[in-house]
């Protein structure tokens, strides 16, 4: 007697990397660095997590250049810890782009060369101690609306370094509005201060969130591959939404005479931004790039002795660990016992 075999359905064929690519997406979830990926999502990962890197580490010059002026010692200590994050948010955002495969260093050189860009809002001076309480409040408010989005971004090692980062953005924000409700509070000098700091900073934090939808080149593909949850301008909506409250609390007028609240929309409408001042910036020619640039380059050339100090002492450890364990009694290393060099 012969029997029929269990009758197996043919199996489905199997997922190109390109669909399975597509499928992650789709459903949500996190690209990892060794998942296969288009090249224009690693070339755009690239770009974009190292911009944002490169921001973090320019990002330090306008508040550093208050850290010797800050008005009290406790302001003073503040500023250390908040621009010291600002140095650590860099080393968490070039850790995220070397998964990608290129190298911290390589992204150093391209900024250095000009072929990467850092945000625009890091090209204007800091004149007044209001600057700083601007800083805080507007350029780290607009910097978390646009991170906790990017909390939930496609690329895993991204998302992730955006959720600390974040946290610490939230801090800042706080110190940057406790500096300006302490200045409205005070002197009629200090109070016209910290107008005149808002009137400066307000048009410059609108423009970080990047050009308008229709003149972003970036932003459909991008929200195809779920880099961006929301675009550009909804972001900066978001963030007008938020802070014109916030400015009302402290009794100090946002610079824009269009600006109002728009029962239908249930959002504010705002006048129109210059965005070619936004191109003249991003290519070079803002109050403070060719300041900033020519101190990046000064620092990173007088701590040239300091990399090849680490070069040195990494390349002798290695050297170390890959000889042969010594079979003689007598200690080999100069070092006081338990002591690593
Ligand atoms: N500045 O097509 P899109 C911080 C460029 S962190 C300079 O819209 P995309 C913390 C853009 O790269 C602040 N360039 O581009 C802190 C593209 O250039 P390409 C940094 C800009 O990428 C606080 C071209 O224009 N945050 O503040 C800017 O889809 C206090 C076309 O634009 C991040 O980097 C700009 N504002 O969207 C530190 C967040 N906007 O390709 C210290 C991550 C656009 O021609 C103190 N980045 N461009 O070379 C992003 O979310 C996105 O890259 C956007 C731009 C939204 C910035």
């Amino acid at each position: 007697m012969t029997t029929t075999p269990p009758f197996t359905p043919p199996a489905p064929p199997a997922a190109s990397p390109e669909e399975r690519f597509q499928s992650l997406i789709g459903a949500g979830e996190k690209i990892e660095p060794r998942d296969w990926m288009p090249d224009a999502y690693r070339n755009t990962m690239i770009r974009q997590i190292a911009q944002h890197a490169h921001s973090e580490v320019i990002g330090q010059q306008p508040e550093g250049n208050w850290i010797t002026r800050a008005p009290t010692l406790v302001r003073k200590a503040i500023l250390i810890a908040k621009v010291q994050d600002e140095a650590g948010h860099g080393l968490y955002l070039y850790s995220a782009a070397e998964t990608l495969g290129v190298s911290r260093h390589e992204l150093t050189e391209m900024l250095h060369a000009g072929r990467q860009k850092y945000s625009s809002i890091f090209n204007y001076p800091t004149l007044t101690w209001a600057d700083i309480g601007c800083i805080g409040w507007l350029v780290d408010g607009a910097a978390i609306t646009n991170q906790v989005m990017l909390s939930r971004t496609s690329y895993g090692p991204y998302a992730r370094a955006m959720v600390k980062i974040c946290k610490e953005e939230s801090f800042h924000q706080r110190q940057g509005y406790e500096i300006m409700l302490a200045l409205v509070k005070g002197t009629e000098a200090q109070r016209a201060m910290a107008q005149d700091a808002l009137n400066r900073w307000w048009w410059p934090s609108l423009v970080m969130f990047g050009p308008p939808d229709t003149d972003s080149p970036h932003t459909p593909e991008s929200v195809a591959w779920g880099i961006k949850l929301e675009t550009n301008d909804e972001l900066r909506q978001r963030f007008i939404d938020t802070t014109v409250p916030q400015a009302d609390h402290l009794g100090l007028t946002i610079p824009d005479a269009e600006l109002r609240w728009n029962e239908e929309r249930g959002h504010y409408d705002f006048g129109p931004i210059d965005w070619d001042d936004f191109w003249r910036v991003i290519r070079g020619d803002g109050p403070c790039n060719r300041e900033r640039m020519a101190h990046k380059l000064a620092a990173w050339n007088e701590g040239a002795w300091v990399r090849e100090a680490a070069q040195a002492h990494a390349a002798k450890r290695a050297a170390r660990a890959a000889a042969p364990t010594p079979v003689s009694d007598s200690p080999v290393s100069d070092s006081p016992a338990g002591v690593q060099r």
